[in-house]
């Protein structure tokens, strides 16, 4: 469900980066042989040369796409280096990518607030930091490289380039911002590229539903800056469902019911027709985001929120039995309290709820009202605990599934079950107090001691 926020009055800065082919570029950096060469990354599962996940951009001047298994890629690239993901627990093994993500999170956040949004997306708000810098006479090559949303209709009298948009965004206390944004936007990209070895591009907005919209306009290594000028013209032709939140349901209805094809259109609706059609706050968030208007803050956040683990079974591997189910749980376990770990050691973190989700099909044709649910709980740390509460999170959901669909039988279903697909998560994540972190610490201590005391008994 959207929430709608007012946007606030004072001017920000805002950027989207996003890591360019990013798992192609982390392996490339360990192969430094492969740069330059067309090379994806292929899902571990070898069926017809594995489903491509991530496609270099030399590999998709060939015309090859992720989703493309890796035999069609090399139809069309024959020279293509195909790479598979790690694996670890039989399924996919992320940590290397998440670790890289972390390195150029570590570069971005030293200019304001950063928010990292996925594996390899963050925000960044740099208000403060642009406040505090002048724009400068001169502009960096790489600065002028930057793409500005709009730039024909907006300076025709200065003329259509780059530098007369800078230059003449002095006058203007918005793009000035804007300007001075893409500047420090440009030298973090530098710094990135100089400190990871990777690449990433950029979108330079007022907020960050537009700093999101422009990241991917140009790519790779390029920024794209969103002037408010240039903002109507850009929701104008953005089709609706191109917006985040409005990919499913909403945007469905939209389209069906009010004939809306692009974000623009929603111009011809008053907010309080929008909010009787899909309430207050849901109303107000689609009157705003028609005008471009999105209060959404960049959170303080360089960790993830929370860990989850999952495996997919397509078609003939779907489980059919609880045997499978809990060998595939005890799998996603181990690998959830190793992360558990890892974020206790490094960032003295620690999660508080367990979650179960599971993808079922075949058996019963589900729809919103009969699907699998997730079910949560408290999390108990250690593998085998993780393993032993979310395979009774499985059952428990499992006979609310069964339940439902007897109640309600479904036409053309077989009445099996089948679960293709399998996830586990930890969330509510706190910092440990560093009081309690030094008992935990002792404890361990202690307990290291008196292993030691027993060792030294037994062979006394
Ligand atoms: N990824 C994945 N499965 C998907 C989509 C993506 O495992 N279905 C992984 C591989 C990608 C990474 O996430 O490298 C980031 O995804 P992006 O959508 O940002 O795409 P890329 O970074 O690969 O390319 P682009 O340069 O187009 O952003």
């Amino acid at each position: 469900m959207p929430v709608a926020r007012p946007e606030p009055s004072e001017v920000r800065v805002i950027a989207h980066v996003d890591l360019d082919c990013f798992y192609v570029q982390v392996e490339q950096r360990k192969r430094p042989e492969l740069r330059g060469k067309p090379t994806g990354v292929v899902q571990y599962n070898p069926w017809r040369g594995g489903g491509l996940i991530a496609v270099g951009y030399e590999a998709r001047q060939f015309g090859v796409t992720r989703n493309m298994r890796g035999d069609e890629a090399k139809k069309v690239c024959p020279n293509i280096e195909l790479i598979q993901v790690p694996v670890a627990h039989g399924k996919a093994d992320l940590t290397q990518y998440r670790d890289a993500g972390s390195e150029v999170v570590a570069v971005l956040s030293r200019k304001g607030t950063c928010e990292r949004a996925s594996i390899d997306e963050v925000y960044l708000d740099i208000t403060d930091a642009c406040v505090a810098s002048a724009l400068e006479e001169q502009f960096s090559d790489d600065v002028l490289k930057s793409h500005v949303l709009g730039l024909s209709e907006i300076d025709n009298e200065a003329g259509t380039t780059v530098e007369a948009w800078f230059r003449k965004s002095v006058a203007d206390a918005r793009d000035r911002m804007l300007a001075i944004g893409a500047v420090i936007i440009s030298d973090l990209r530098k710094a990135v590229l100089m400190e990871t070895g990777f690449t990433c591009s950029a979108g330079i907005a007022h907020n960050k539903m537009l700093a999101k919209l422009a990241s991917g306009m140009h790519k790779p290594a390029q920024q794209t800056l969103v002037p408010s000028s240039s903002v109507t013209k850009l929701l104008a032709t953005l089709p609706i469902k191109k917006m985040k939140q409005l990919g499913g349901k909403l945007g469905d209805s939209l389209q069906s019911d009010l004939r809306v094809v692009f974000v623009g259109d929603l111009l011809q609706f008053s907010e309080s027709k929008l909010q009787n059609l899909y309430g207050i706050n849901t109303g107000t968030w689609l009157w705003n985001i028609a005008r471009g208007l999105s209060g959404d803050e960049v959170k303080p956040r360089t960790l993830p929120k929370s860990h989850s683990c999952g495996k997919t079974f397509p078609g003939p591997k779907s489980l059919k039995n609880l045997a499978e189910v809990k060998h595939w749980i005890t799998e996603l376990a181990m690998e959830l309290q190793e992360r558990l770990e890892t974020d206790l050691c490094q960032n003295h973190r620690m999660a508080h709820l367990l979650t179960l989700h599971a993808g079922t099909s075949q058996g019963y044709k589900t729809n919103s009202d009969n699907k699998f649910p997730s079910k949560s709980c408290v999390l108990r740390y250690g593998k085998e605990k993780i393993a032993s509460d979310a395979f009774k999170l499985f059952e428990r959901a499992l006979s609310d599934y069964l339940a439902q669909n007897k109640a309600s039988p479904i036409k053309g279903g077989s009445g099996i079950w089948a679960v293709t697909s399998l996830f586990i998560g930890a969330s509510n994540i706190w910092a440990i107090p560093s009081v309690s972190m030094w008992c935990f610490c002792s404890f361990l201590g202690l307990l290291y001691v008196r292993m030691i005391h027993s060792f030294v008994f037994l062979f006394w």
